[in-house]
């Protein structure tokens, strides 16, 4: 197992000490994310035609699992008995390194309900060896660094229960800009896909939350063409397509009970409130947020760290 006592590790001062990540393998996160995702690494065995659903965290993961689940299920359910009306979409396709006996358990036991999607945080580098070897698809989303900060911001200070005015966002700042936040540094997160998806284009799909903002049709066309369920020239003209993205808007989703008053509480959990997963979902929310000297320190990092990538993300 690992040991903790060892490895860097810092509590976040805005978040008032109730949040300690350690640095292992090159990334942070909680000692309990870290000792699951070290269990699943060396355990999981993944189906070739398994699709992983990655992320780095507050990017649009939960956008991402209900369109995946909604275009996979598209001919199971009808408008009224889709289960992403009645239960969170991180329920609808389970995270790796958190419910792996879950996952294994419904595989083994064949249960019909249980669906070829898996999602993770995990970077990467940090992927079980199985499923890179495995040539199963990874669909990615990623989002502009500012909102990204913000969002994480939020959540977590929500999450531990800090008052704003008691949550320094300068800290918050700072400590994202020494790459230091949940499965960060984000740019490593995003670069260790954005390289494995122009090496590997047929396995590893980018989507950007922006772009999915400005044109959800066409993304949601090419997601589902990718996943391997493409919609046919019938379904486009009956319009299932805008029927998905409807439903999976962050209008329709945050509107509904589950995500308004119901609690998240996965295995190991102590239960996380869905309506955290919904706050603005706005593309430029940083910039109430950020001082023109932020701005500045930030867009000079990501150009720094993206120089010569081919990537573009400030
Ligand atoms: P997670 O890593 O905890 O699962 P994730 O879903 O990746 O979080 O990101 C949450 C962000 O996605 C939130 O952004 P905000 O803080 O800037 O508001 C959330 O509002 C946004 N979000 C959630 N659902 C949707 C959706 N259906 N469409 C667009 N954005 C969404």
């Amino acid at each position: 197992m690992i040991n903790f006592k060892t490895l860097p590790q810092h509590s976040s001062s805005w978040l008032k000490g109730r949040y300690t990540l350690y640095k292992y393998k090159g990334f942070w996160n909680s000692q309990k994310f870290h000792e699951w995702a070290f269990v699943a690494h060396k355990t999981f065995k993944p189906n070739p035609s398994d699709v992983i659903i990655s992320s780095c965290p507050k990017t649009g993961t939960t956008w991402l699992k209900a369109l995946t689940f909604a275009i996979v299920t598209r001919n199971k359910f009808d408008e009224s008995s889709n289960p992403l009306l009645t239960t969170v979409p991180h329920e609808c396709i389970p995270l790796l390194e958190r419910e792996f006996e879950q996952i294994e358990y419904n595989r083994i036991n064949n249960n019909p309900d249980f669906l070829p999607f898996i999602a993770t945080h995990l970077p990467y580098n940090s992927l079980p060896e199985s499923v890179v070897s495995s040539n199963c698809k990874i669909v990615y989303i990623y989002r502009n660094t500012k909102d990204v900060l913000v969002s994480n911001y939020q959540f977590f200070r929500k999450a531990c229960k800090v008052a704003e005015e008691e949550a320094c966002f300068e800290d918050a700042f700072d400590e994202f800009c020494q790459g230091i936040s949940w499965y960060g540094p984000y740019w490593d997160h995003i670069l260790g896909y954005w390289k494995a998806s122009l090496e590997r284009p047929q396995e590893v799909l980018l989507m950007k939350y922006e772009d999915m903002k400005r044109d959800a049709r066409s993304n949601v066309k090419r997601l589902a063409e990718f996943i391997g369920h493409p919609f046919t020239i019938e379904e486009e003209k009956e319009g299932v397509i805008e029927y998905i993205v409807k439903l999976c808007s962050f209008e329709n989703l945050s509107s509904l009970r589950v995500n308004k008053s119901g609690v998240h509480s996965p295995v190991g959990s102590n239960g996380v409130e869905n309506q955290l997963y919904f706050r603005k979902a706005e593309d430029g929310d940083w910039e109430k947020y950020f001082t023109d000297e932020m701005k500045e320190k930030i867009d000079e990092l990501m150009d720094q760290k993206m120089e010569g990538t081919g990537l573009v993300l400030k």
